[in-house]
């Protein structure tokens, strides 16, 4: 296999393709390799549950192919990585989590964070979570609680993350009016003649221009900020059902805090899945939104600032809304950036988002008065 160059080739090259063994065993792990398989739904990285056997009992490792076309310095992202978790663990020690509240990288048997391997890939293995999961779908309003207190805490407990400053491992990622022009620029393109499939949504975006500079314009202070806290990105207790880690740390870096809130508010106040194709089941649900808020605050609410709580809920209409701006662009672009396992994925997507944005805008001020409340 030659260096994968595109999105596609990235994707396809199955485990049939990779010597998941060979690759698992270069990282600093005991015992003997049983077998790989992939696990989780992100749509960006290759995951795979890696089994040893050691003194007669399986121990499992979470393996990962970082997806190098979109994370372009897999190097720095590593180090933003090992900074970010190092200082978690000297925070989260005595947690009660029982060493499971953070995750922990396993070194290559050379000593370092990652391993290359002779194809162009870059990996890297975590130590398993047991007795934790996520969850694509929100269940309850006690799991939102969790899901929010727990990122939360994640960005409590890198206030006082030493600098210097972390990389930016994808520069402008939430910069939403870089993304409107890049949603332009694929509907002037329009190189997979979809722009004609999605005339109501491109519409839907255009007429809501105005909204993407409203965080950048805020003046709001830089923090380190997690930027992808969709609740499939927090891993809940099986037995408590608590918070436990908060998992996915590519995009770890220098952001805006109202943003990681309104990644929840996107993933978290709808019990509808992602790519839902009945769209009436898509609607910010009022009690998720509470608790959501509630848990958030529980662990932020010490030092968040005034203006930061001031941009909560227009935050959570604002990444929603670039999120599905992002889908859009995507679909446009003939599905060159998220894994797609269906031709028109990436609209459906879209349009739960813009559905969400409207059941946002239509209870607005509802969630202002409780942010009010509550702040
Ligand atoms: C991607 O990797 P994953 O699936 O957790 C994306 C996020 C989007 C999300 C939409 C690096 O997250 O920004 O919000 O999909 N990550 C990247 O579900 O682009
Ligand atoms: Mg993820």
């Amino acid at each position: 296999m030659s260096k994968a160059t595109t999105r596609g080739s990235f994707g396809k090259d199955s485990m049939h393709d990779l010597n998941l063994g060979l690759i698992a065993s270069a990282f600093d792990v005991a015992g003997v390799f049983l077998a790989a398989t992939p696990c989780g739904s992100g749509h960006i990285n290759d995951s795979y549950c890696a089994v040893f056997q050691y003194q007669n009992l399986p121990v499992r490792y979470l393996l990962q192919r970082i997806n190098h076309l979109i994370f372009q310095n897999p190097a720095a992202l590593m180090e933003n990585i090992q900074r970010v978790t190092s200082h978690l663990a000297t925070q989260a020690d005595g947690d009660g989590t029982g060493g499971r509240g953070v995750l922990t990288l396993i070194p290559t048997r050379d000593g370092d964070a990652w391993l290359g391997d002779v194809n162009g890939n870059y990996w890297r293995m975590y130590r398993f979570i047991e007795n934790a999961r996520t969850y694509d779908v929100v269940e309850s309003p006690d799991q939102a609680f969790q899901a929010a207190r727990a990122f939360g805490e994640f960005q409590r407990m890198l206030v006082s993350l030493p600098a210097p400053r972390l990389h930016d491992t994808i520069p402008d990622f939430h910069n939403t009016p870089k993304r409107f022009l890049a949603l332009e620029r694929a509907a002037d393109a329009d190189v997979a003649a979809r722009v004609v499939l999605a005339r109501p949504e491109i519409e839907f975006a255009l007429a809501r221009r105005s909204l993407t500079s409203v965080l950048l314009d805020a003046n709001l202070p830089e923090r380190v900020t997690h930027n992808d806290t969709k609740f499939n990105n927090v891993m809940l207790d099986d037995a408590t059902g608590e918070g436990v880690c908060v998992i996915d740390l590519d995009t770890v870096m220098p952001g805006l805090a109202p943003y990681d809130f309104g990644d929840m508010v996107r993933t978290t106040t709808s019990s509808a899945a992602e790519d839902e194709q009945d769209l009436s089941k898509v609607v910010m649900e009022f009690p998720l939104f509470e608790a959501l808020l509630r848990g958030y605050l529980a662990s932020t609410g010490g030092f968040l600032t005034r203006l930061e709580k001031e941009h909560l809920v227009v935050a959570g209409k604002l990444i929603t809304f670039e999120i599905g701006i992002r889908f859009l662009t995507d679909y446009l672009a003939g599905d060159t950036y998220y894994k797609v396992h269906r031709g028109d994925h990436n609209l459906d997507r879209c349009r739960t988002q813009f559905r969400l944005v409207r059941s946002i805008e239509q209870q607005e001020d509802a969630m202002e008065r409780l942010v009010r409340s509550l702040g």
